[in-house]
């Protein structure tokens, strides 16, 4: 991970302005902290991407905390392939004292973004999007991106796609819980049942209502994922819940947004 670290690091000395995709459910948890350090005082738009899957009033709590300190904040929907003309604007803005020095040296500057972000978070599909066709692979699991690659937007915008980059070490457990709950990263710790009865748990307290209309889950309850496989009727041969079953239901009917707009992380007060 050092490595990609100071890969990325020698990348983004050749653009101009860096797009970090973070996933608007989990806001902070999505961001990685070295990015800072390593983008310094490059022009920076931060997108929270899958806006489609999170809570509206949620993703606007955020937009109005990134605002207030400064940072140039979109929500986007990467898979709409809509509102592209919003990041393409906020490039423009960004890169404006670039262009304009270029220019009173009478030349048309070529602008170059980097879009980078944790595993997953819909950095090739953002490409793709603005691209208007499938020029970077997309795939609805993390590390899909191996190497950089540019893609070219008209005569003078390229966009470098890069690998998902995680945090050399992933320290604050709930942070860790968060991405696997979201798919950024593969939980190896955890079996399937302990992160989906992690997430009810959560969503216990969050959203009461979606688990009791979607699954008949009133909290607190002992065994959510047994109270799942009564309700869709996963049972094993001898009659006993298929947990495991129940687990990846719940996990794939969430990262899909199948559970409605869900937020895990809401800014601090
Ligand atoms: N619902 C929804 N899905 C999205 C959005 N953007 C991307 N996706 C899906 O998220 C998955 C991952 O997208 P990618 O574009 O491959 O993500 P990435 O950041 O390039 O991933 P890596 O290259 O693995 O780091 C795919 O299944 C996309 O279709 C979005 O705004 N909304
Ligand atoms: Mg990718």
């Amino acid at each position: 991970m050092a490595k990609a670290l100071r890969e990325l690091q020698n990348q983004l000395q050749l653009v101009d302005v860096a797009i970090e995709i973070c996933d608007a459910r989990v806001v902070a948890s999505s961001r990685n902290p070295e990015l800072g350090r390593l983008l310094q005082n490059k022009p920076r738009i931060l997108l929270m991407n899958k806006s489609d899957l999170a809570d509206p009033v949620v993703t606007d709590r955020w937009l109005v905390k990134m605002r207030a300190e400064g940072v140039e904040a979109l929500a986007f929907n990467a898979a709409a392939r809509r509102g592209t003309s919003q990041v393409i604007q906020a490039i423009g803005r960004a890169a404006a004292p670039k262009v304009e020095a270029a220019k009173r040296k009478g030349v048309r500057k070529t602008v170059r973004v980097a879009v980078v972000g944790v595993p997953n978070v819909g950095k090739s599909t953002l490409i793709n999007c603005l691209a208007g066709a499938a020029r970077a692979r997309v795939q609805d699991k993390p590390g899909v991106t191996r190497g950089k690659q540019w893609v070219r937007l008209g005569d003078f915008l390229e966009l470098m796609d890069t690998p998902g980059l995680l945090w050399p070490r992933l320290e604050d457990p709930k942070t860790a819980l968060l991405l696997a709950f979201t798919g950024a990263i593969r939980d190896t710790v955890r079996t399937q049942e302990e992160l989906a009865q992690a997430l009810l748990q959560d969503l216990e307290t969050t959203y009461p209502k979606t688990l009791e209309q979607r699954y008949g889950l009133v909290a607190p309850d002992p065994n959510p994922l047994d109270t799942v496989c009564r309700k869709r009727g996963f049972l094993l041969p001898g009659g006993q819940p298929d947990s495991l079953r129940a687990a990846q239901a719940v996990l794939d009917e969430f990262r899909a947004g199948r559970l409605g707009r869900i937020s895990l992380e809401v800014p601090s007060p």
